[in-house]
């Protein structure tokens, strides 16, 4: 009884403790960084960037069928790269957190989707995420386990002879 009121206790707090500690995750100096992104009908590739805040960011967009076109959320860079050519644009990316970056160039009929995504920074969220998964496979090795067998008191003696 009372080690399963630590257990919950402890995977509370645990559990409230992944959640709302901020994390001491470091980023490294900025820097300036270049990445080269492929667009053709209809996605990026790389469809994902990771920098560090504070990084000098550089996109070099290279079209590889028809007109396309990058365009940063929140951050509000933009460049459009013509059917076989580089364009470039260039940011500070001074704004942590997870953006997304997408096609502005109308160029077919699945364009709506051709979306990508900028993380600056740590990807908070996800350790957090992946803290409270730890916690829950804890609890279930804890509580899925049977419950001990109670001790029962034998007060009835022997029998006499
Ligand atoms: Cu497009």
């Amino acid at each position: 009884m009372t080690f399963r009121r630590i257990g919950w206790f402890l995977l509370l707090a645990c559990g409230l403790a992944a959640v709302l500690v901020p994390l001491p995750l470091r980023s490294a100096a900025p820097r300036a960084r270049t990445f080269r992104v492929e667009a053709g009908q209809f996605a990026f590739s790389p469809s994902r960037i990771d920098v560090n805040p504070g990084d000098t960011v550089t996109i070099e967009l290279v079209s590889k069928d028809v007109v396309h076109g990058l365009y940063v959320d929140a951050y509000g860079a933009s460049v459009v790269a013509d059917p076989g050519q580089t364009a470039a644009v260039t940011f500070v990316a001074d704004r942590r957190g997870s953006f997304r970056f997408r096609c502005d160039v109308s160029c077919g009929a699945l364009h709506p989707f051709m979306i990508g995504k900028l993380n600056v920074g740590p990807d908070v969220p996800l350790v957090r995420a992946i803290g409270l998964a730890l916690l829950a496979v804890a609890g279930l090795f804890l509580f899925a386990l049977p419950p001990r067998p109670t001790q029962t008191v034998d007060g009835g003696g022997t029998p006499a002879p």
